[in-house]
C-alpha cells in the first residue's frame, strides 16, 4: 500500500493533556536521544521526513481549558489532535509510512484520523487498526470515570462517541467511510478494561485478545487470529487459504501503548498494570505486523520517563525508553534476516 516502502514520515508529539501525570511530553526527546533516528536511517535504511521538532502545539493551546462534558483539557486535546491529524495526513498522502511518537494516547485521535483519510483518498480503502494496550481506551465522555481523554480515543475514532461539539472537526474530516469501522479495530494485550468499556466492546462486537487469551493460546496464535480476522474482511474469497493473511490484509495501522508491556519491561508509564506482555511478545507482535507488508502507520505512546517513582536516568525509565525503541524497530523491519 506504500509506493516506496522506505519513505518514513515522523511526527513527534510532546503532548500530555490527555491525562494527568506530567512527563509523557518529554518521551519523544528521550526516544530520539536513545538513537532511534540513526537506527531508522542507518540500520533500517529509511529516508526520514522529519521537521526536527517536538510539537507541543503551544501556540494553539488555550490558556483557559476547564473540563467540559466530563472531559479534561478538551480544547487542548482538540487543538493538538487536529494538528497531528493534518501532519500525519500530509506524510501519508505522499505514500509514506508514518510514525507518531507520543505523548499520551489521546494523540491517536489525530494520527489515526489523518492516516485513515489519506488511505481513503489514495486507495479508497478502509483502515484497519491494531491497538496494543493494557486498556481499551474506548470510554465515551459519559462512561469515563477519570475524564482523561487518553482513555477515549477509540470511542471518537469509531464514532461510538459523538465528536460534537468539541471534536466537530473530526466529524468533518472522517467523512462518510473514513471513520474506523468497529469491525476493523482489534485489541491485543487487554487486562484493565472498565465495566462500561466491556459493554461497548460486546455491543459493537469488537475483536479483542486479552492477556487471558494470550496465556491460553499463546501470542503466536492470537496474533494470527487477529490478522486473519482483519484479512477476512477484505478477502472473504480466499479466507482460510494458506498464507491469506499476506494476500488479504488491507492497509493497517499499529497503535502501541507501551503499558501493554508488563511493568517488568516498561515500568515508567502513567497507568502501569501488572500481568502484561513480555518485551519479546511485544516485539513479536510488531514483527508480525511488519511481515504482512500492510503496515501504513504506527504510534508509540505513553512512555513517561519521569512517571511517579522514576527519574529520566533511573534504570526503570531507561528500560522503558529502550523497550519503546525496540518495538518501533521491530515494526519497521529490524528482525528481517
Ligand atoms: N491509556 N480506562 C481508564 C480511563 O481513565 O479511562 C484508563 C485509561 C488509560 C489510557 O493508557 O492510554
Ligand atoms: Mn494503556
Ligand atoms: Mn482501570
Ligand atoms: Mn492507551
Amino acid at each position: 500500500y506504500l509506493p516506496s516502502g522506505n519513505q518514513l514520515g515522523l511526527v513527534s508529539v510532546g503532548f500530555s493533556g490527555g491525562q494527568r501525570k506530567p512527563g509523557v511530553e518529554v518521551a519523544p526527546d528521550f526516544l530520539v536521544k536513545a538513537g532511534l533516528l540513526d537506527d531508522l536511517r542507518e540500520a533500517l535504511g529509511y529516508t526520514l521526513h522529519y521537521d526536527n521538532t517536538i510539537h507541543t502545539y503551544a501556540e494553539d493551546l488555550p490558556k483557559e481549558d476547564p473540563p467540559q462534558l466530563n472531559m479534561r483539557n478538551p480544547l487542548s486535546v482538540s487543538a493538538a489532535t487536529k494538528k497531528i491529524s493534518s501532519q500525519v495526513y500530509s506524510h501519508a498522502k505522499e505514500g509514506r509510512l508514518t510514525l507518531t511518537l507520543g505523548g499520551d494516547h489521546s494523540i491517536a485521535i489525530g494520527s489515526i484520523s489523518g492516516a485513515a483519510r489519506a488511505i481513503r483518498e489514495r486507495l479508497n480503502r478502509s483502515l484497519n487498526v491494531i491497538w496494543v494496550d493494557a486498556h481499551a481506551d474506548i470510554n465515551t465522555p459519559e462512561t469515563s470515570t477519570s475524564g482523561s481523554i487518553h482513555g477515549m480515543p477509540c470511542a471518537f475514532l469509531t464514532g461510538i462517541a459523538n465528536p460534537d461539539p468539541i471534536f466537530s472537526w473530526l466529524k468533518d474530516l472522517m467523512h462518510e467511510g473514513s471513520a474506523i469501522e468497529a469491525k476493523r479495530l482489534v485489541y491485543i494485550g487487554l487486562r484493565d478494561v472498565d465495566i462500561p468499556e466491556k459493554k461497548i466492546l460486546r455491543d459493537n462486537n469488537i475483536k479483542a485478545f486479552s492477556m487471558h487469551d494470550i496465556d491460553r493460546w499463546g501470542i503466536g496464535h492470537c496474533v494470527e487470529l487477529a490478522l486473519e480476522h482483519l484479512a477476512g474482511l477484505d478477502r472473504p474469497d480466499i479466507k482460510g487459504v494458506k498464507g491469506y493473511i499476506y494476500e488479504g490484509l488491507g492497509p493497517t495501522y499499529l497503535s502501541f501503548d507501551v503499558d501493554a508491556l508488563d511493568p517488568m519491561w516498561a515500568p515508567s508509564t502513567g497507568t502501569p498494570v501488572r500481568g502484561g506482555l513480555t518485551l519479546r511478545e511485544g516485539d513479536f507482535i510488531c514483527e508480525c505486523v511488519h511481515a504482512t507488508g500492510a503496515l501504513v502507520g504506527m504510534d508509540l505512546v505513553e512512555v513517561n520517563p519521569i512517571a511517579p517513582g522514576y527519574t529520566a536516568d533511573s534504570p526503570g525509565a531507561e528500560a522503558t525508553i529502550r523497550a519503546g525503541c525496540s518495538l518501533i524497530r521491530c515494526a519497521l523491519g529490524e528482525s528481517l534476516l
